[in-house]
């Protein structure tokens, strides 16, 4: 039986494990990524790890997220990583040289390699054939010592591609129409493959598109094979050496499969609040716009930056529409200010941001109230532009550059015969802007600014666990709501004690105090509880608080991961219908956790309020369950180092 490419990529990394479905594997890591939101706190506990040099192939760190320095907190951890990561061995990508995931991809990634990343578009890399994950900074951290990385075989959904891009439909309408069918939980224990015809006319940035926002369906991550137009587009940027064909075995298995017809598709959007929430531009209709932002690591690559410069040139934004556009690399932005594109965008009015995350994380242009924001990154999820009343609609570059001038919502099929931006054979490359760790790190002083506060490791589990619901809440919750970030939150990701205050305000603005008075407590959650982003500052942060356990009807993958680091025990429902029988104040018990832990897939949860009793799930590896036991994965490194 032939295997398909998800399935070379683990085989050809496997450390230890089965390749049998839903069965616990390792895989060797040959990259890392950091970015600068999570990497302060992975690079304190690689520091808390104490070995001295990264083992792996290449790992690097960027400054992307934090990028306003209204205060001195950013630049301050911006130094902690410029000197933590000389003193260990990884390269770091200095502030303004670009998105993690733009720059990876264009500088570093390799295809057939393991790209580990604590960020959760880290499947970016999928889009040159990598298995790139995105994953909590501890695992990262671990990644960088030489550990390996632990994950559930995933299933493998096939999407085939057939047709061809017609007209000016884009790789981002491809994503949205998958995220239309399969929705924010569809990829959860999933790898999600592209195949088919259709493969062959996407080009590398494209494809990154596609595997980027792959992220929004819960996968594990996505990936395209490597072939002639990865070959080509490695090869201009100077990197041919680096390439590797790599495709599916002819008679390839998968456990699912769906057909995309590329020359069907039309320009698409996906409404507020939820990336899933998708229809068609003309469906929704010409609504009118105030905010356009154009970039993210979704979309801000050379081509789509040229087709935007190209909807602009010679037009002016329209006078009701602040329109801004991040372009994602100092290569991007380079190229663009040697053809003139820089100019058009300038000259038409729009507002250019440095090379950075910038509005897609909350990290300034907050839009006004009740704005309706048109937005090419990948998440719309309430308040995380900054604006709890703003209305987030993702759309292609090309829709979002059109309604810019317009001012109302506009299918980009306005603009008549498609227009082609031809992949440069040469890309601009001058690395000058990544510095390469210092071949001696003992001699590099690590600078620690004030903001640098200890962060929580928590205890062995011993004896019951007892606590109070101290919230309630429903079916998909987001990291965003349980940690929030935006420019004011940011800055203190290195600051546990600080973030606590926030943690699920926009949920209920009283759990930080409730919790801190009850001396922490339990979390209850509907389905895909913790979707989103990869930052265990979500579970840090309730660690921090006294949350003892979270039970769910089920949980985003990164999410679960970076609870079980946390020593936190993520439960879920065994029975649905159980979440209605509980309310916030009661107060749950199970008796002897380390026992229950063990023993097995089935936790009772007395409710001693109520004088109930229900069962929950606790399906996880021993290591888990060990991991678990030891007070989370830190402890549990040191344990067994
Ligand atoms: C995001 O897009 O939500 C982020 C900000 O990049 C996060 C990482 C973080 O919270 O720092 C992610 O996607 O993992
Ligand atoms: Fe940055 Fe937004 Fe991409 Fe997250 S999704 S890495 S915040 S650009």
């Amino acid at each position: 039986m032939g295997q398909n490419l998800t399935q070379k990529l683990i085989a050809a990394h496997l450390v230890s494990g089965e390749m049998t479905a839903g069965s616990e594997i390792s895989i060797r890591i040959d990259q890392t990524l950091t970015q600068d939101s999570t990497g302060t706190m992975a690079y304190l506990q690689f520091e808390a790890m104490g070995i001295p040099r990264v083992k792996t192939k290449r790992s690097v760190a960027y400054i992307d997220h934090n990028t306003i320095q209204a205060g001195f907190e950013n630049a301050d951890d911006h130094k902690y990583i410029q000197t933590v990561t000389a003193a260990h061995g990884v390269y770091f990508s200095r502030p303004g040289n670009g998105i993690c995931h733009q720059v990876h991809l264009e500088r570093f990634g390799v295809p057939g390699m393991t790209l580990l990343g604590s960020d959760s578009h880290t499947p970016t890399g999928g889009g040159i054939g990598m298995l790139a994950i995105g994953a909590g900074g501890l695992d990262v951290a671990v990644a960088m010592g030489g550990g390996a990385y632990y994950l559930t075989i995933p299933k493998v959904v096939r999407v085939n591609l057939t047709g061809k891009l017609s007209g000016w439909v884009s790789a981002k309408d491809v994503i949205l129409e998958v995220l239309r069918i399969l929705t924010v939980k569809g990829g959860v224990g999933k790898v999600i493959e592209y195949a088919g015809e259709g493969v062959a006319s996407l080009s590398v940035p494209e494809r990154a598109t596609i595997t980027n926002m792959g992220a929004e369906l819960g996968a594990t991550t996505s990936v395209f094979p490597s072939d002639e137009v990865t070959h080509a587009f490695l090869k201009a940027q100077g990197r041919e050496a680096d390439f590797t064909p790599l495709m599916p075995d002819a008679d390839a298995v998968y456990d699912e499969e769906i057909t995309i017809n590329l020359s069907a598709l039309g320009s698409l959007a996906a409404m507020p609040h939820s990336p899933d929430n998708v229809k068609s531009v003309q469906e929704i209709g010409e609504i009118a716009v105030d905010q356009v932002f154009i970039g993210s690591c979704t979309n801000s690559s050379y081509t789509d930056m040229m087709k935007t410069a190209a909807i602009l040139k010679g037009k002016t934004v329209h006078p009701n529409v602040s329109l801004v556009i991040g372009p994602g690399s100092k290569q991007v932005l380079h190229m663009l200010a040697e053809n003139g594109a820089l100019a058009d965008m300038i000259d038409a009015g729009a507002r250019i941001l440095e090379c950075a995350c910038g509005p897609c994380i909350g990290m300034g242009q907050a839009p006004k109230s009740n704005a309706v924001s048109l937005r090419t990154n990948n998440r719309n999820f309430e308040g995380r532009s900054g604006t709890k009343s703003a209305q987030v609609y993702i759309v292609s570059p090309e829709t979002a550059a059109i309604s810019a001038i317009t001012g109302v919502l506009t299918d980009p099929a306005v603009l008549g015969e498609r227009m082609t931006v031809d992949m440069p054979t040469a890309f601009y490359n001058h690395d000058n802007m990544v510095v390469a760790p210092a071949p001696e790190g003992e001699t590099v002083e690590v600078v620690r600014g004030p903001n640098i506060k200890e962060f929580p490791i928590n205890k062995k589990l011993e004896g019951d666990v007892e606590g109070k619901v101290l919230i309630q809440v429903g079916d998909n919750i987001t990291t965003d709501h349980i940690m929030p970030s935006n420019a004011s939150l940011l800055p203190f990701r290195s600051n546990i004690p600080h973030l606590s205050s926030f943690c699920l305000a926009p949920c209920d603005p009283d759990f930080p105090k409730r919790a801190k008075e009850n001396g922490g407590g339990i979390i209850v959650g509907g389905s895909n509880y913790g979707q989103g982003s990869s930052r265990e500052h979500a579970a840090l942060v309730p660690l921090y608080l006294g949350i003892r356990a979270v039970i769910a009807k089920s949980f985003a993958r990164i999410h679960m991961a970076n609870l079980i680091n946390s020593g936190i025990l993520p439960l879920t429902f065994a029975d649905a219908a159980d979440y209605d029988a509980i309310s916030e104040g009661d107060v749950l018990l199970i008796e002897d956790a380390p026992n229950a832990v063990l023993s097995g897939e089935t936790i009772m949860v007395k409710n001693t309020t109520r004088g109930t009793a229900f069962a929950t799930n606790l399906v996880l590896s021993d290591r888990q369950r060990q991991i678990l036991l030891a007070g989370g994965l830190l402890n549990y490194t040191k344990q067994n180092a």
